[in-house]
């Protein structure tokens, strides 16, 4: 119907994603059945609903996004065979083997209904757990054997994919589906996906998880970037106006010679 198509003007709705790998170091029994022995870990790299199923060991993916999500394109390195990998339906994530780290390209492909364009998002594919970083400088990745014992390396990023001015009858659709409410207190370890010492603790307890105060924080963080820009812009913007009345002054100067 012509009016479903009607956008509802002012409006904006969110859903809350998770982007990002899981890796694990594949055992030397593993690595001998492999057609390819230089590949040391087994990884998969996944778009997926925020919230996690109870009592899941999989981060996030708690609600199916295909309401929404047509296709994710991941593109890998060009060292794997057809690098660019589509993913037409739910579970949106790739698992393979290899031997190293690299930015994978993710592209997000709304259902037609949308009238949204595409995005696309990078994220580094993290095989090798973070290391303490002391004094400025990063220790060495630990071995193979020492990172096996760790357990998997997590490495997520959690995002919101805000839709301005939808249309009526994707409104209709997003609405229909709620997201998993987060769970309100850390349950679990959190999913690092910057350097950070704790994230050896966190890839040693269990599958990590976000919680709202992860998005909090986050909100917080945004908050204050937004706020050292305003500031940034203020001092500049004072700055340009001195610097205009010094030239008007001098150009004055100048015509009165
Ligand atoms: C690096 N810039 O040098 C990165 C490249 C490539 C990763 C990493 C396996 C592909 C294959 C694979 O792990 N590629 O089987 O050839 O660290």
């Amino acid at each position: 119907m012509a009016e479903q198509r009607v956008r509802v003007r002012g409006l904006s709705i969110y859903r809350p994603i998770i982007y990002g790998n899981t890796a694990v170091v594949l055992t030397p029994e593993e690595r001998k059945v492999l057609p390819t022995p230089d590949h040391t870990h087994r990884w998969t790299v996944a778009v997926r609903s925020a919230a996690s199923a109870p009592d899941s060991d999989i981060v996030g993916g708690a609600d199916d996004l295909s309401y929404f999500i047509k296709r994710v394109t991941f593109k890998l390195h060009e060292t794997y065979p057809n690098p660019t990998r589509n993913i037409e339906k739910p579970p949106f994530e790739v698992s393979e083997t290899g031997w190293g780290e690299f930015e994978v390209q993710i592209r997000i492909t709304f259902v037609p209904e949308s009238g949204e364009k595409a995005i696309t998002t990078y994220h580094h594919l993290k095989l090798h757990p973070w290391t303490l970083l002391t004094g400025g400088e990063s220790a060495e990745a630990p071995s193979l054997e020492t990172a096996a014992k760790l357990g998997p390396v997590h490495s997520w990023q959690y995002d919101e994919i805000v839709f301005n001015d939808p249309f009526q009858s994707f409104l209709n659709i997003l609405t229909a589906h709620p997201p998993t409410p987060l769970p309100k207190h850390k349950r679990k370890p959190v999913p690092f996906h910057t350097a950070n010492p704790a994230s050896l603790e966190a890839s040693k307890g269990g599958t990590p998880e976000f919680t709202q105060e992860m998005e909090k924080e986050e909100a917080e963080r945004l908050e204050n970037a937004r706020k050292t820009v305003i500031a940034e812009q203020d001092k500049w913007r004072a700055m340009l106006i001195e610097k205009e009345k010094e030239l008007q002054q001098l150009q004055r100067q100048l015509s009165d010679a």
